[in-house]
């Protein structure tokens, strides 16, 4: 491991690009759950189609609300951890070397201060109509959130459509602009870290595949196995809080 360590972090001197995917993991010890973790992941205790799909908050919008309404309160209360410092410390000492690419929701990369942050799977603080707005002339207009009330979600306060979470659920297609910048990353990186994922979900696992092929190095850190293992020039077993600040001295 030692050696590993010493290996992975000579590729990542010689580095020009460095790409790098997180997921849940890397929230672990800020102590926010993971969703696959067999106690403590958010899919031990609910099904996913009951709250991550488009089907699930049409059939109850506000146990999928209430859901989230409970996540972001949470999250109110969490820091970013060692992990998400010494990747956001590398892209202020290296600016433009490390492309950063997420599957959390969270924002905690962000609040350390992570620039350019490719958040593939949206982020849980922000809204969105449910259905187009007849209203909405640009793409970037917001809808207005109004009042949530007891049971039930808010709407938007201009147009009156059902307001949900700004996150990518089963089935809905990821931000074109960031998933297109992440794969270019992934085709261009000479190193590519794959963080605190258990690599099952698509098309987001596949940017390590990519990355392989393109010729780039890939390095899984984790402290379990995971499906991208054997995608892996190199596996190192172990918390992002504890290797991240290692790997990215
Ligand atoms: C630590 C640690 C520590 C613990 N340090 N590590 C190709 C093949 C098969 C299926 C598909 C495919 N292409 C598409 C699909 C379907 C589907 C999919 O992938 N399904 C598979 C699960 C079977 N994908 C989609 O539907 C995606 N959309 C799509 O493909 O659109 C195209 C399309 C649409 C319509 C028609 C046709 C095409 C969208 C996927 C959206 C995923 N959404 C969620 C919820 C987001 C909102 C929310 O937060 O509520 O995203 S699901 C959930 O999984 C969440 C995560 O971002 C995502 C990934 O989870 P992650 O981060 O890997 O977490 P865990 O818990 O699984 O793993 C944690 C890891 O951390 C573990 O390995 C631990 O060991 C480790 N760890 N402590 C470091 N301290």
């Amino acid at each position: 491991m030692a050696q590993h360590i010493t290996e992975v972090q000579h590729w990542l001197q010689n580095a020009a690009h460095i790409a790098m995917l997180t997921g849940a993991g890397v929230s672990a010890e800020s102590g926010v759950p993971t969703f696959r973790d067999a106690q403590t992941g958010y899919w031990a205790r609910f099904k996913p189609e009951d709250l991550a799909t488009e089907d699930a908050f049409r059939r109850d919008p506000a146990c999928v609300w209430d859901w989230y309404a409970e996540r972001r309160s949470n999250l109110q209360h969490v820091q970013p951890n060692p992990g998400h410092r010494a990747v956001a410390d590398f892209q202020h000492r290296h600016p433009g070397r490390l492309t950063l690419i997420t599957q959390n929701v969270d924002g905690l990369h962000q609040r350390a201060g992570s620039p350019g942050v490719l958040a593939l799977h949206g982020n849980i603080f922000e809204d969105q109509w449910l259905d187009a707005c007849a209203l909405a002339r640009r793409p970037q207009d917001a809808c207005h959130v109004g009042q949530a009330e007891p049971g039930r979600p808010p709407r938007c306060a201009q147009c009156g459509n059902m307001v949900r979470p700004a996150v990518v659920w089963f089935g809905e297609m990821l931000p074109s602009a960031a998933l297109a910048a992440a794969e270019q990353a992934a085709a261009r990186c000479q190193v590519m870290l794959v963080v605190g994922t258990a690599g099952v979900v698509y098309p987001a696992a596949g940017l390590a595949h990519r990355a392989r092929a393109a010729g780039a190095q890939v390095v899984v850190v984790n402290p379990e196995p995971t499906e991208l293992d054997e995608v892996a020039d190199a596996v190192l077993r172990g918390t992002s809080a504890r290797l991240l600040p290692l790997l990215l001295d």
